[in-house]
């Protein structure tokens, strides 16, 4: 997974409650009314987006690739942009219980419709056949996310990974004064992944991504932008490793390319991980440290994380300075596990001068084989 914990961070603040008014459900009718059938070719920001064929791993995609689009809706009143792409089918996939497989669904690509900054996330989902808008279990939702063709990581010549939520985030929020800014026609990729629940099969279902959005002009916020810093970033590939036997580390470095803060810091890592923490690298000091819960038999309840605040008080990170991710897993389990570690963190970042954030090279191959990826190794568990 790329940026799961993106400014996943303020959960549990009352911004979520500020927010929490969910628009039902669209009928089934007015879904497939609103999102036009695809086509293969991008028009101006009304246009639907078209799903991709050939940005998908083969297997992972569903059969009807070429089914689904999207359109992108501003809603001025409300202050929210909303994507709404599908249908998509979820349907029981034979695999062993315990793989974590999903349905990955290709990516759809959408314009960006105005400049200004997002300061919010939420997915929903929804039943396309019902007659009335009903709502389809979240627990269906294995992860939604948003990729930035427009813009590059802070740290790895990859597309921004803006957004993302799961089952576990379904909602990121940010303080009303802070935001990620985004620029009318730049590109994004809206990649998600779906689970059956029940062993129900889903004919139609839609996902709705809410953007609640501040516009240009009207407020002139605090700059955000995602940081990612993985343990073991393969471009293009998957981050996991093979996980050996007993106590283990594993660690990466990176430079600065500008200086900033952290606001806040999340991560990600799977079973028998204790902790992942972000160290000076020049003198080994400890800045962050985040660590596990698990069970006594060693699998993932969670990951902490860590917010600095929204003021003065981040963490401060120096341009040109080196920074290393250390991720600590213990496996009780006797034998190595095969892509069993991975380790991230991941959080939000106010750089010193938007100005100098490092440019998106389109033509570099690192970031050709990340674009040919988007989706099939971002949030896979
Ligand atoms: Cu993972």
């Amino acid at each position: 997974m790329r940026s799961l914990v993106l400014l996943l961070l303020l959960l549990a603040s009352p911004h979520v409650a500020a927010q929490a008014s969910a628009r039902p459900c669209p009928s089934g009718a007015a879904l497939t009314a609103s999102v036009p059938a695809p086509s293969h070719t991008m028009h101006g920001t009304s246009m639907p987006g078209t799903s991709m064929p050939g940005t998908s791993m083969p297997g992972t995609s569903m059969p009807d690739e070429a089914t689904s689009s999207s359109v992108v809706e501003v809603d001025s009143a409300r202050r929210e942009i909303r994507i709404v792409a599908g249908p998509f089918r979820i349907a029981p996939m034979a695999h062993e219980p315990n793989d974590m497989m999903s349905m990955d669904t290709p990516v759809l690509r959408v314009a960006w419709p105005a400049t200004g900054w997002v300061n919010g996330y939420s997915v929903q989902l929804c039943d396309g056949d019902a007659a009335v808008g009903t709502a389809l279990a979240h627990g269906m939702v294995h992860h939604v996310g948003l990729a930035n063709y427009s813009r590059r990581e802070l740290l790895y010549p990859m597309v921004e990974r803006l957004m993302a939520a799961g089952k576990e985030t379904p909602r990121v929020s940010l303080p009303g004064n802070v935001g990620v800014p985004l620029t009318r026609g730049d590109t994004l990729g809206l990649y998600s992944a779906f689970h059956d629940v029940g062993g129900r099969t889903v004919e139609r279902a839609y996902v709705i991504v809410t953007l609640p959005w501040i516009p240009a002009g009207q407020a002139n916020p605090i700059v955000v932008m995602p940081f990612f810093a993985d343990a073991n970033c393969v471009i293009g590939g998957t981050s996991a490793w093979d996980l050996k036997p007993g106590r283990s580390q594993r660690v990466s470095e990176f430079t600065m390319p500008l200086g900033g803060s952290l606001l806040a810091l999340g991560g990600h890592v799977h079973d028998y991980a204790r902790s992942v923490r972000l160290e000076d690298a020049d003198n080994g000091k400890m800045l962050v440290e985040l660590h596990t819960k698990l069970t006594q038999d060693g699998h993932l309840i969670s990951l902490g994380k860590r917010v600095f605040g929204f003021h003065e008080e981040g963490l401060p990170l120096v341009a040109g300075h080196r920074y290393r991710i250390v991720a600590v897993y213990y496996n009780p389990t006797g034998h190595t596990l095969r892509q069993g570690g991975m380790a991230s963190m991941a959080g939000a970042f106010v750089p010193d001068d938007v100005a100098e954030w490092p440019r998106l090279d389109p033509t570099s191959i690192d970031v050709q084989r990340d674009i040919a990826s988007v989706g099939s190794h971002d949030m896979v568990q």
